[in-house]
């Protein structure tokens, strides 16, 4: 089994990386720091890289320890969680092709399988949960820090409990996490109830700007690098954005687009039958049916327009 393989290799490395996509998410940081953590309990050190990621998950257990780069190049091992593509790995994509073995474990349906070993189960809500079957599987302890940053995954990728994937298991989970002290209400405080005002600034900009399209089931909203550089924005303020289009009564699909120096990225996000992640994946992306996410190259209303058509054929 793909567990015994992944175990073996982690035994058998001296030196470990850990990966994640680039633009990290909750669920991104907390299953590195908690796979960071859960290999110290098996005796086991590794570098955890993350050039950026969002200030709110500064406070997590370990997070000090996550580093910008490496000079290693030739790790032994090299694990990449919460990533459906070497490509989408960014600027570390170097430290995994370097690896001499490299492991995936994800839960994202439009996962490429990249891994010499993937562990890849797209029914899971979150990385994290996934990560607490593995961890069960390795027999390490789950702490109460490993048990924070697994909380802090499952909370940012379920939108708190909310999204369809949320089974009896996550609760289960949950409960036991909260069994070993894990703080709930003050994780979810931290993640969803505070935001810098850069952020607050953004958010305001971005809904000010919604435009709702065919037949009111479409939001679309965008923002630009000269909006971020005005309000002194920081990696991961424009999280969230997307999901407000969405929340509007009516509205089916959301859009949202952004420049980034890649090229303009694309956010989707579906309510109830849109399958975004075939959307995406029209536009070499992918991700979730109720979540995914595209980079193309083009104007802003080029790709609005693309989008949308591509969209178009999927509403009812
Ligand atoms: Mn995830």
């Amino acid at each position: 089994m793909t567990l015994d393989n992944i175990l073996e290799e982690i035994n058998k490395a001296n030196s470990i990386v850990l990966l994640a996509h680039e633009n990290p998410d909750g669920d991104a940081i907390g299953s590195c720091l908690a796979m960071k953590l859960a290999l110290e309990e098996l005796g086991k050190k590794a570098d955890l890289i993350m050039p950026e990621y969002p200030q709110e998950f500064e406070i997590l257990p370990g997070a000090n320890e996550i580093i910008k780069e490496s000079n290693i190049k030739n790790y032994d091992l090299a694990i990449a969680l919460d990533c459906a593509s070497i490509k989408l790995l960014g600027n570390c994509e170097e430290y995994f092709n370097g690896a001499k073995v490299k492991i995936v474990i994800d839960h994202h349906s439009s996962n490429t399988m990249y891994g010499d070993f993937n562990y890849v189960d797209q029914d899971a809500p979150a990385v994290c949960q996934l990560l607490l079957v593995v961890l069960g599987y390795f027999k390490a302890q789950v702490t109460k820090d490993i048990g924070t940053c697994i909380l802090t995954g499952i909370i940012t990728d379920t939108g708190g409990f909310r999204y369809e994937s949320v089974t009896a298991e996550t609760f289960r989970f949950v409960a036991d996490l909260y069994d070993k002290g894990v703080k709930v209400s003050k994780i979810y405080q931290q993640v969803f109830g505070s935001k810098p005002r850069a952020k607050f600034e953004l958010h305001r900009l971005a809904q000010d700007r919604i435009e709702f399209l065919e037949d009111e089931k479409v939001a679309y909203t965008y923002i630009t690098r000269e909006d971020e550089e005005r309000f002194g924005c920081k990696n991961g303020d424009h999280d969230g954005i997307v999901e407000e289009g969405r929340d509007v009564e009516g509205v089916e699909v959301s859009i949202f687009l952004r420049e980034t120096p890649k090229g303009i990225k694309g956010s989707l996000r579906s309510k109830n039958y849109v399958n975004v992640s075939q959307v995406a994946m029209m536009f070499g992306g992918g991700g979730h049916i109720r979540a995914a996410g595209l980079t193309v190259q083009g104007s802003m209303d080029q790709i609005k327009a693309q989008i949308l058509n591509a969209v178009r054929t999927y509403l009812k």
